[in-house]
């Protein structure tokens, strides 16, 4: 497979302004026929081959100006034609099968709709197009089908003429008025029923809106959640960005079969159900955000995204690191800030800072690919959205939106580059970005040193950096690392305002006067900046800020800090018995305060108490034992749950009497009450049963039933067969519960969890062509570190055996599951071969495809 660089940019030769498309649609086969209006590009090197992208498609026939020609030629996968003039009309008719798409990329059937997905290169699989993003055309859509499967027709833009045809045949024709690239195209015909509402923009234009569903399956109910959260994400981009909608009419399907969560074509919104269904019976809270966070997201890429698009695919960071920033500043505004910011911290550093120290890691705006649908990573969205925040930090709210302002004046309509929206922020929020570029090209997550020297009244602060090495990068320069700091008074507990600094050398000292004593360093506050800090605190001074700290964020990271090293050394097994009981008092103490401040929301407390991730942990030592490191926290879990069984049971009668509501102290009744739960069950084994089936049995909604669920499909008494069977015979007929079902068992510390994936994996319900299902089995177990560690090697032979089956059928979602077993050098030597022969099982099938070959390659390289 060939590499596609991003220096080798060129501008496409030809323009298509203008694009008619006609779909006589069917399940086995539909026909499509595509006429261009091409012209030369003006801006282009001029060529007369017109190269039209295509993907496992044969032309039924073409023509240019009108006549049929057979002056065509396939280069590989793509048509090719030759141009004489200036502007020419070409047509181009194709048959395609979405019955037979398992690939669930172009157009392709799901439970008896059909729909599309075409970002990044899916369009070819559609009809032969210049199939880039930086070919924008106006789209006219006709299509016709069988009124009686396919009562609902619709595409992006507005709907201009529909009628009936022959044979029980109907039509439907749509117009997008704003020129976009193909990866924007959507269509969906199938038989739904809308939600609908209207929302009035700010210059007084009513738009209408509808979530559509699968007709008669219960769904319909489960939308209001949706509607709700489009409604105010219109609002709110209005009033924090100034973007107004743009079109008359914003559609959202929701489809089951779904790669990804959610596309924002223009107007016509595709989801995976996951991201749009939610009610209190099966769906938790954390669903409940899920679903407002991506309908935001999906919302906002209506500016950040269609109305100014990319160039190429190199830039994605530029639609998806900025629409990321805006949905999490979103769901700040509408719920908590502390919280939501914590949350965000936990996936940068649970998923993405793995990926930035692993093989596979890339910058956020990449200089090569094979196959683009291994770059839509945690890297380009999530430290995306970091490098713009940092921006936004340093330019302060008013002056950031002044660059983005000047972003959206000056890009509308076009296919812009990182390089534009950084020159738009420089001008218009006065910034000097030409170091901080760097964030863009350099990979790997930079290590921020620090260390507080106290000298008479003064403290200094000496910083260094450090950039690692990642793969085709082995240098690294220095990058601006803005940090927000504070020095606490031990004393008082206050400090005198907060500073942010700095740091654009490799090494720089920051002097404060007027500090008779040594302070309290709180560093990084509101993580500022996406970087991992070293530095030597005493634990005492840990317990002071995870009790005094004024930034919550900072609060909760003391809180991590103290567990991440006192688990590193008890890993390490650097601890006698004696420190290694100091270290769990230390944290038991710092608990026990957490639980008992009244000052706290239970949101905020709810996030106290979660222990650093695995992931996290393992992030931490060069090379990781996972079981060690799972038996220390594990155990370091069960010494506090001991140490604080009372407060944990008074904590679960206080939070179980507060009565179901969506207000923030519901939210958070319920998030500790399950948190007290997760204890419990190391401490009090059969405690914790007891109590996990009764709030089972009492759940008048699905989190709570799903945290006790959750708990009891890890302990082995007879509460969690009750409880397994009847969540199965309640729900079973509802698939994103039953998705849930898979999820908590392959996710689960039960010690037969692998034997139970094997099992499940020949249940009837479950099947390969379904992602959501597929990841609720496999994802869970695959980040399950119990599971996927299994000394035996059985969970890395499971998943390498998922992969090679599911490669053939679905390569987008069978490439993800290789960045797992990618985590090799980085485990102990006993796993680490048994990783890496699994992923040369993987290499050595024939036929792989480019998605999970490239993983593969990468990850063995
Ligand atoms: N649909 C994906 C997202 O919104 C890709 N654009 O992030
Ligand atoms: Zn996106």
């Amino acid at each position: 497979p060939v590499e596609v660089r991003r220096e080798d940019y060129r501008p496409f030769p030809w323009a298509v302004p203008q694009v008619a498309l006609d779909f006589a649609l069917g399940l086995e086969e539909t026909r499509v026929t595509a006429l261009l209006d091409v012209r030369r590009n003006p801006a282009a090197e001029a060529s007369p081959v017109l190269r039209l992208n295509g993907d496992g498609l044969t032309p039924l026939w073409v023509k240019v100006d009108g006549a049929e020609t057979a002056g065509w030629v396939m280069d590989g996968p793509d048509l090719l034609l030759t141009l004489p003039g200036e502007a020419h009309s070409v047509e181009v008719a194709t048959a395609i099968a979405p019955a037979a798409n398992t690939q669930l990329m172009g157009l392709y059937a799901s439970n008896g709709m059909l729909c599309t997905q075409c970002e990044a290169e899916g369009f070819r699989r559609i009809t032969f197009f210049p199939d880039r993003p930086d070919v924008l055309s106006t789209y006219t859509v006709r299509m016709s089908g069988d009124a009686g499967a396919f009562p609902v027709l619709l595409a992006n833009g507005n709907l201009v003429a529909s009628g009936t045809g022959e044979g029980g045949t109907h039509w439907a024709q749509w117009h997008d008025p704003w020129p976009k690239p193909s990866y924007l195209f959507a269509l969906v015909a199938g038989d739904l029923e809308a939600r609908r509402d209207s929302f009035t923009t700010m210059s007084g234009r009513k738009v209408d809106l509808a979530i559509f569903v699968r007709r008669g399956t219960g769904d319909l109910e489960r939308t209001g959640h949706a509607m709700e959260s489009l409604i105010r994400s219109m609002k709110w981009d209005e009033e924090v960005f100034g973007r107004e909608y743009d079109l008359d009419i914003f559609n959202i399907v929701a489809v089951s079969d779904f790669n990804m969560g959610a596309m924002e074509n223009k107007g016509l919104n595709v989801f995976n159900t996951r991201y749009v269904l939610a009610d209190p019976e099966t769906a938790t809270d954390g669903d409940y955000d899920a679903v407002e966070g991506v309908i935001a997201h999906e919302y906002f890429h209506n500016w950040s995204g269609n109305r100014v698009t990319c160039r190429d695919w190199f830039q994605l960071s530029l639609k998806e690191g900025f629409t990321v920033l805006r949905d999490q500043l979103f769901s700040a505004d509408m719920g908590s800030e502390a919280v939501k910011r914590i949350e965000d911290v936990r996936v940068l550093r649970g998923v993405q800072f793995p990926e930035d120290s692993g093989p596979l890691a890339h910058p956020i705006r990449p200089d090569a690919y094979r196959e683009i649908s291994n770059f839509y990573t945690a890297t380009v969205y999530n430290k995306g959205a970091e490098v713009i925040r940092m921006m936004r930090t340093m330019a302060g709210q008013e002056r950031f939106r002044k660059g983005c302002d000047l972003y959206f004046a000056r890009h509308d309509g076009e296919a812009a580059t990182c390089e534009d929206f950084i020159r738009a922020m420089e001008e218009g929020a006065g910034l000097d970005l030409t170091q901080f570029r760097l964030w863009y090209a350099q990979a790997g997550t930079p290590r921020v040193t620090i260390r507080m020297a106290h000298e008479g009244d003064t403290v200094t602060l000496h910083l260094s950096q450090e950039v690692p090495a990642t793969p085709g990068q082995p240098e690294k320069q220095p990058m601006p690392i803005p940090l927000k700091v504070a020095l606490f008074d031990r004393q008082t507990g206050r400090h005198r305002g907060e500073e942010l600094l700095v740091l654009d050398k490799a090494q720089d000292s920051f002097t404060f006067g007027g500090y008779s004593a040594p302070p309290v360093l709180s560093a990084n506050r509101g993580f500022t900046a996406p970087v991992a800090i070293a530095q030597d605190v005493a634990t005492s001074d840990l317990v002071f800020l995870a009790a005094h700290d004024d930034d919550p964020f900072a609060r909760y990271e003391a809180m991590q800090e103290l567990v991440v090293t006192h688990l590193k050394e008890a890993v390490s097994g650097s601890l006698s018995d004696v420190q290694r009981d100091e270290g769990r008092a230390a944290i038991a103490g710092a608990l026990r305060a957490v639980l008992a401040d009244d000052r706290l929301d239970d949101l905020m407390r709810g996030e106290l108490l979660i222990l650093p991730s695995h992931a996290y942990l393992s992030e931490q030592m060069l090379v990781a034992d996972p079981g060690a490191i799972h038996a220390e926290r594990q155990a370091l879990r069960a010494g506090l749950a001991r140490a604080l069984e009372g407060e944990f049971v008074a904590l679960h009668e206080r939070a179980s009497a507060v009565p179901y509501s969506l207000s923030a102290e519901a939210r958070g009744a319920r998030k500790v009450k399950t948190q007290a739960l997760i204890y419990l069950a190391e401490g009090n084994p059969a405690r914790a049963e007891q109590m996990a089936a009764a709030q089972y049995r009492a759940a008048d909604n699905m989190t709570d039933r799903q945290g006790a669920l959750m708990v009891l499909a890890g302990l082995q008494g007879p509460e969690r067969t009750h409880a397994l069977l009847d969540y199965y015979t309640r729900y079973r007929g509802n698939a994103l519960v039953v998705d849930k079902w898979f999820s908590l068992q392959a996710g689960s510390l039960h010690p037969q969890v692998l034997a139970h994936v094997k099992a499940l994996a020949s249940h009837p319900d479950f099947t390969l062509t379904n992602p959501n299902r597929v990841r609720a089995l496999y994802m869970a177990m695959a980040v399950n570190p119990a599971a996927f560690h299994d000394p035996s090697g059985e969970g890395y032979r499971m998943v390498a055996d998922l992969i090679l089956q599911l490669d053939p059928l679905n390569p987008q979602t069978a490439a993800r599951f290789v960045a797992p077993l990618g985590r090799w050098r980085r485990i102990e030597p006993a796993r680490a071969a048994l990783m890496r022969a699994e992923l040369e099982r993987i290499a050595a099938a024939p036929s792989l495809s480019r998605d999970t070959h490239e993983q593969v390659a990468r990850s063995l390289g």
